[in-house]
């Protein structure tokens, strides 16, 4: 197979394998896989702007989630809560979707069984153009009702009032996000796990694998036979399961691995029928 020789990317070496033959492996199996799912943490929108959580700039260095990110900390203080999320709000608003949204976004258009499982609330890759995402910890863009459980899209930034109450009853609105310890919705998460569980592909990216139940996805993947792709510039626990593990930016290693499909396999096209 033969790729162009300026893919340089740092990548884990398997048995003495060059990068080049890596990722032709890897194209390989992409062409042959019939479930290919896309899962996705904060990582990929690093590149937009948007903080991470963890890590050396991440928003847990400066913020305690005790305060900030529980149903304890809403309940005992819904102002600081609101006050937080609406200064993210500003800082997500003006941002835009990055190559690698993008590349995904394509990917459901080329890849006939493909899905994007994401942790992220920031709604970008649906600016990117992907229609079928399963949010797991919702959307910082929707706003649900405390008394009656009513979502609503909500755009405004900042926030008026602030906290913002229910146009329909008065009551206090509140991110329509999953804080630590709470459940994720049955229907997401259930969806999650099914796709996870039949899919011989999954692709990592931007995500350091510690939250759960997120993070059993690609074990489900793994334990079903699937191979996982991880895209991280760090390692994360996954890594050591994982089938090809680019260290990478997500915005410089999807491209490439787009870019390989295309010149390979012609984007698979006549496999749409
Ligand atoms: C790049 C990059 C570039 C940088 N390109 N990469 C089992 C074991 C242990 C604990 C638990 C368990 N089951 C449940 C729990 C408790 C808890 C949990 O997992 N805790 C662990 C942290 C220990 N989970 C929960 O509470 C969940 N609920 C639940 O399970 O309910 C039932 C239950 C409750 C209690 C006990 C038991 C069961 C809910 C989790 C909700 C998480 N919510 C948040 C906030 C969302 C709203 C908001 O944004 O404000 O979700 S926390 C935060 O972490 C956010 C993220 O979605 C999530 C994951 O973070 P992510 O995306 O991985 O970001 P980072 O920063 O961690 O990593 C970024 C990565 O990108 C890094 O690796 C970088 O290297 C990389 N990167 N630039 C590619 N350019």
């Amino acid at each position: 197979m033969d790729i162009p020789g300026h893919f340089r990317y740092p990548m884990l070496r398997r048995n003495g394998m060059s990068e080049d033959q890596d990722m032709g492996a890897l194209i390989g199996r992409l062409q042959r896989a019939k479930n290919v799912v896309a899962l996705t943490g904060s990582g990929i929108s690093a590149e937009s702007g948007i903080p991470t959580f963890r890590g050396k700039e991440g928003l847990w260095k400066t913020y305690r989630a005790q305060d900030l990110a529980t149903p304890q900390a809403f309940a005992r203080d819904p102002e600081l809560v609101w006050e937080w999320y609406d200064w993210r709000r500003g800082l997500m608003s003006p941002k835009l979707p990055n190559a690698g949204h993008q590349v995904l976004a394509a990917w459901e258009e080329a890849i006939p069984q493909f899905a994007l499982i994401t942790q992220n609330i920031d709604g970008l890759h649906r600016r990117a153009g992907s229609r079928n995402v399963l949010e797991l910890h919702g959307n910082i863009w929707r706003l649900r009702c405390t008394q009656e459980g009513t979502v609503v899209e909500n755009h405004e930034s900042p926030l008026s009032p602030l906290p913002p109450l229910c146009a329909d009853c008065g009551a206090l609105l509140r991110p329509h996000v999953v804080w630590f310890g709470e459940s994720l919705d049955p229907d997401i998460i259930g969806q999650a796990f099914s796709l996870s569980a039949r899919c011989d592909l999954m692709f990592v990216v931007g995500t350091s694998a510690v939250v759960h139940p997120a993070a059993s996805l690609p074990l489900a993947a793994l334990e079903a036979g699937a191979a996982v792709v991880e895209i991280n510039p760090e390692p994360t626990p996954l890594t050591q399961h994982a089938a090809f593990s680019f260290r990478g930016k997500a915005g410089d290693i999807l491209p490439r691995i787009d870019w390989a499909l295309r010149e390979i396999s012609g984007v698979r096209e006549g496999d749409e029928s």
